[in-house]
Order: structure tokens, then sequence, then C-alpha cells
């Protein structure tokens, strides 16, 4: 079939939109009842109606399963015990810089403009896509982790004495979700991407981020053309459900085993770009800063790094005499975890981990260890992998002043009784 005939490329796109439809009618019939939104598709407001929930994350954070910091939740990891290979959406971790926006989502339309376009230099000339156009383009489905670059965190602090500022998180800023969407490249395309686009900086529309008394404006960080065109998402659906508003209703962009500040929600407009863009997000964020770095900072963050957490709570309690099986996940950003390495003992002793499931790239691989401890008191578990670029975790993470990509062995303690 030739997609440069109109009529041949309307056939395709009207049976995809059919294909569709059953599942984007009744999810959006459902998006309205609990978003208070009208239950009709269609529409010509030019703008989104954003409106704002009661507290910054709408969705409920039992304490069983989640640690919240104001705007902020990370997922305690004994709650990924017994769960499949995805985390699911009533445990993902969410991270908002302000609060999540309620978008109706029949005013809401994806816009692209910028030098990087051909015809559509600014905002006012956009190009645009509505809910329905994007839902009739072709759709993908991937597995990727989305994990805040400041995961871990806390551990500069309680294993390496280091200051660093930030939310504390310890290792429960990331999840792997399944998402399905259209390929931004596809949408790219559609725009009239030019061969001398650089950069592509999605923005959201959640409000303007304010930081000690300074107004960044809203939420947006460029990536590389290059990128983009590779497997970057403009993501409908999470775990098959319709993506939640804290996770970016109606799109955000997720962008495999890269830093999750580049995985933009609620994606507003993206600016496409001839020339490099900068915001605050590549440039006093997101680079790493302190001794050994020059005073912009190091290169924008691209990949996260290598790390292992146990599926148990911290300061567990386990049975002496009794054999326990110790369970976990490894991952990293720069390919496939290969290896995975247990000690009970500090770090004297290491053994191979059993692993299980798929050893992809931008996914985490599970593993067990069975541990029959002596003695009683309070011990430390060690979890140690190696990615496919043959990177170990180290024993210190390397120091920097936002406590970015902390990837040091991370010290469980557990009380043995
Ligand atoms: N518009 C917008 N996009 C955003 C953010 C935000 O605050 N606003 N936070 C980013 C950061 S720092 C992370 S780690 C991920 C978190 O995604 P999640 O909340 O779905 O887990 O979203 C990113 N995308
Ligand atoms: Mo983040």
């Amino acid at each position: 079939m030739d997609l440069r005939d109109e009529a041949a490329y309307d056939r395709l796109r009207a049976a995809q939109w059919r294909a569709r439809t059953a599942m984007s009618r009744r999810a959006l019939l459902r998006i309205s009842a609990t978003a208070g939104l009208g239950a009709a598709v269609g529409g010509m407001a030019p703008r989104p109606a954003v409106a704002t929930a009661a507290g910054p994350i709408v969705k409920p954070l039992p304490p069983e399963l989640f640690v919240v910091y104001g705007s902020n939740a990370e997922m305690r990891w004994e709650a990924m015990r017994g769960q499949g290979y995805h985390t699911p959406i009533d445990r993902f971790f969410v991270r908002d810089h302000t609060s999540t926006p309620l978008i109706d989502v029949r005013s809401w339309r994806l816009r692209l403009f910028g030098s990087g376009l051909h015809g559509s230099p600014t905002l006012d000339r956009a190009v645009e896509f509505s809910y329905e156009d994007l839902l009739g383009l072709p759709a993908r489905e991937i597995s990727a982790f989305i994990e805040c670059t400041g995961n871990g965190r806390s551990f500069y602090t309680t294993q390496q004495n280091q200051q660093v500022s930030g939310t504390a998180w310890k290792l429960g800023a990331i999840g792997v979700a399944r998402w399905r969407g259209v390929p931004l490249s596809v949408v790219l395309d559609r725009a009239g991407l030019t061969k001398h686009a650089v950069d592509v900086m999605p923005r959201g529309l959640d409000p303007d981020y304010v930081d000690a008394g300074t107004n960044h404006g809203r939420v947006r960080r460029p990536i590389p053309v290059a990128k983009a065109l590779d497997d970057a998402l403009l993501a409908y659906e999470m775990n098959g459900r319709i993506l939640p508003p804290d996770h970016g209703f109606p799109v955000r962009l997720v962008v495999p085993s890269w830093v999750g500040i580049s995985s933009i929600k609620w994606v507003g407009d993206i600016e496409v770009s001839d020339a490099p863009l900068f915001s605050p997000w590549n440039t006093q964020y997101y680079r790493l800063f302190g001794p050994g770095y020059p005073p912009e900072g190091s290169a924008p963050v691209a990949r996260q790094v290598i790390k292992s957490a146990l599926e148990l709570p911290w300061n567990a309690t386990l049975s002496a005499g009794r054999t326990t099986v110790l369970h976990g996940r490894s991952w990293s950003g720069h390919g496939p975890v290969r290896r995975v390495e247990v000690s009970t003992d500090g770090g004297t002793s290491w053994q191979r981990a059993r692993t299980h499931g798929p050893e992809r790239p931008g996914g985490w691989l599970c593993w067990e260890f069975p541990w029959r401890p002596d003695g009683t008191g309070p011990r430390t578990l060690l979890a140690r992998a190696t990615d496919a670029a043959g990177t170990t975790q180290p024993d210190t993470a390397q120091y920097n002043t936002l406590g970015y990509l902390f990837d040091a062995v991370v010290q469980h303690p557990v009380t043995v009784a």
C-alpha cells in the first residue's frame, strides 16, 4: 500500500480507527465517570480545559504501598513481592513537580511546532493532533521502566555521609509498565520533520514549576532527535488501561532507559528545532555538579545507571535457622542485566542469584536467592548486578550535589530472630 496515496492512507486510517474505537469509547466513558469529564468526544475548543485535583496526587496512596513526600510518592519494594513482571498501577511511583492536572480530552490537542518542521515555525501555526487522531495512528506496545534520576538518593547520605538536595528516595522511584501508544517518530513524520532538526522538546500541561522563588515555567526537557526517532513513544495506555491522571493522561512521552524527567507527562506541545534547545531541566537540573565536574555541570544526564533492590521491607525480620527465599530485581539503562550476586555476610563472599523471566533492555531482571540465616541479630543484605555493557555495581557511587544516578550496592538491613 502506498501511503503517499491519499485514498489508501484514508482507508488504512479508518480501519485503524475502527479497531481502536471500541476501546477508546469505553475508556472515555470510564474517564468521564472518574474525572468528571463529559461523555462525548469531539468539540473544537482550541485550548484544553485543565483542572486541578484536590491533592497533588489523585490516586490512593495507602501506607502499605507508598511512602509519600509532598507531591511525590515512592513504592515500598515489599509491594512487588508476588507481583508479575510489571508494576501494577496502584503501586507505581509518582513524581509530580507540582500536582496532577485533570485534562479534558475533548479540548486537548497535541501541537507540534518549530524550526525543525516544514511550515510550522511557531506555536500559533502548529500542527495539531486530537486524542482521536493519535488513537487512529499506528500503535506500538513496549515494556519499559520509568525511573527517577534521584532514585536511591538517600543512600548518598546514609551510606556515604554526603549532603545532597532533593527528595530522599530509597529505591522505590522506579516502575516497569506496558505502555501502548504512537511512536514519536510517526507523529514527527506526520508533522513534517525536516532533516535539519536536532532537538525535540515536549512540554507538560501541569502548573508552572517554582523553585526557590524562581518561576521556571512548565516542565519541559529536550531530547535529541535521534532518540526521539529511535524508541520514544507517545503513550496513551499503561498496563492495558487508559493512562491514569497521575501518570500523564491523556498522553505522556516514554523514553526507554533514559532518566525519568525525559518522559514528560500531560504533553501539550512539542517544539522541534534545527538548533539545540535548553530548559532549566537540561541546564541547572539533570546535570552532575560538584567536585570533579565543570562549574556548568556535566553534559545533561541521559541513561539511567545500574541498580538492584530486594522485595523486602526495610528492617525486615527473618526467621533464624529457616530457609527464606529472597526475591529481588535488577536493572540498568545501559542494556539488560546479565548477572546478579548476593552477599549475606557484608560483602566478604558473594553467590550467584537465580534469575528468571525476560532479559530486556529498558526492563528489569527478576531473581531469587535462598538463604538460611544462622544465629540471631542484625544483618546486612547486599545485591549487586552486572549489565550487558559489563558494568558491575560499585561499592561507592560518585558524589554529585543533586544526588543523581546512585549506582552503588545498597546495604539492606534485616534482623534475624
Ligand atoms: N509534565 C511533567 N512531566 C514529568 C514530571 C512532571 O512533574 N511534570 N516529572 C518527571 C519526573 S522527574 C519523573 S521521575 C517521571 C515520573 O513519572 P511517574 O510519575 O509516572 O512515575 O515523570 C517525569 N515527567
Ligand atoms: Mo524524576
